[in-house]
């Protein structure tokens, strides 16, 4: 999609944003099913989310069942497809949260396809909200999840094969969407998709995956499967998800901060803002160094998105649209 015409969208998704924030609280009607997601790839997530939107299925099979096809494809490195750990090994983060709280993490998994299914079973069938590494796992194939080989995919061998040469951690901005991801030619560095639905019924829920920062240190955990972080979604409120450095999310408890502007009459797209803002203060000379992208959608399914550098992509589909918007950022 040409620029012009993804900045057009971005100032509709904007405008709408706006006009949001003056609706009286409770007397709004809702849009109906909606989905956002992070990045490109999010054009066929929502697609695979909106096949449970459209049949009058929940927020929580949406986002679950989309973020799967990003797990899944091939063409794409979220999930296990995904680049590894200095050590060589793919390691998988990820989270799921319905429109009652209850929420799920897996974080520090390995050779699982579906850690987001992970997630949902972590938060529907257990007392707890985390479980990492090998008890994760353990969990996983208890569960009937199957173990999948240890093998790199042929794209993130060759880039593991490169970054081994100087062994040096450096994540780049916007690597998520480079020129060099797979159907471009080249070798990918894709690592995350987060989506947040509204259903027809009213409600919200929200999931995260990643295979976290490529060549990050082992049993290195990011935001996205941390709850309030990595996502947050209060039902009577709205919901966010980021993307970028995770422990810069972190560090501003990102999603649940972006959800209590949104409390406080923020509308999503300037609730973004606000904590893009708070972090571009807390780094200093160091914001420009990092990426950080926030989406969000209220309760009446509202959608806006906001990031730290240019370049951040989000995909909305509706009944009205199927879109790929380009996010306003902090630097220009
Ligand atoms: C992480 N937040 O592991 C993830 C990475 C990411 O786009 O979102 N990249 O820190």
């Amino acid at each position: 999609m040409e620029r012009r015409r993804l900045l057009q969208y971005g100032f509709l998704a904007a405008a709408t944003s706006f006009i949001s924030r003056s609706l009286p609280a409770r007397t709004a009607k809702s849009t109906g099913p909606v989905v956002i997601s992070t990045w490109d790839a999010g054009v066929e997530a929502n697609k695979g989310a909106w096949e449970v939107l459209s049949r009058a299925g929940t927020a929580l099979d949406a986002v679950e069942k989309g973020v799967m096809v990003t797990e899944a494809s091939q063409n794409c490195c979220v999930g296990l497809g995904g680049n590894p750990d200095r050590e060589g090994i793919v390691t998988l983060d990820a989270c799921i949260m319905d429109h009652r709280f209850n929420c799920g993490g897996v974080m520090f998994l390995e050779r699982i396809k579906h850690p987001v299914s992970v997630a949902r079973r972590v938060m529907e069938k257990t007392p707890h909200v985390y479980l990492a590494g090998a008890g994760a796992q353990q969990f996983a194939v208890s569960e009937g999840f199957p173990l999948e080989p240890q093998v790199l995919s042929e794209p993130a061998r060759k880039q593991y094969k490169e970054w081994l040469k100087k062994s040096h951690y450096a994540p780049a901005v916007n690597r998520e969407n480079t020129e060099n991801r797979p159907g471009a030619g080249g070798v990918f560095d894709h690592d995350t998709i987060a989506m947040l639905a509204l259903d027809a019924y009213g409600d919200l829920s929200g999931s995260c995956t990643t295979s976290g920062m490529g060549f990050k240190m082992r049993g290195r955990v990011g935001d996205s499967p941390i709850i309030g972080s990595g996502l947050y979604v209060d039902n009577a409120v709205g919901a966010c998800a980021a993307t970028g450095q995770g422990e810069d999310i972190i560090r501003v408890a990102g999603a649940a901060s972006v959800v209590e502007y949104m409390r406080a009459g923020y509308a999503p797209a300037p609730a973004c803002r606000k904590v893009i803002e708070r972090l571009a203060r807390i780094k200093g000379d160091k914001a420009r160094d990092i990426q950080v992208a926030f989406i969000a959608m209220d309760r009446y399914g509202t959608v806006g998105a906001y990031a730290l550098q240019k370049g951040f992509t989000y995909a909305v589909k509706s009944e009205e649209k199927e879109v790929l918007l380009s996010a306003d950022s902090w630097f220009s």
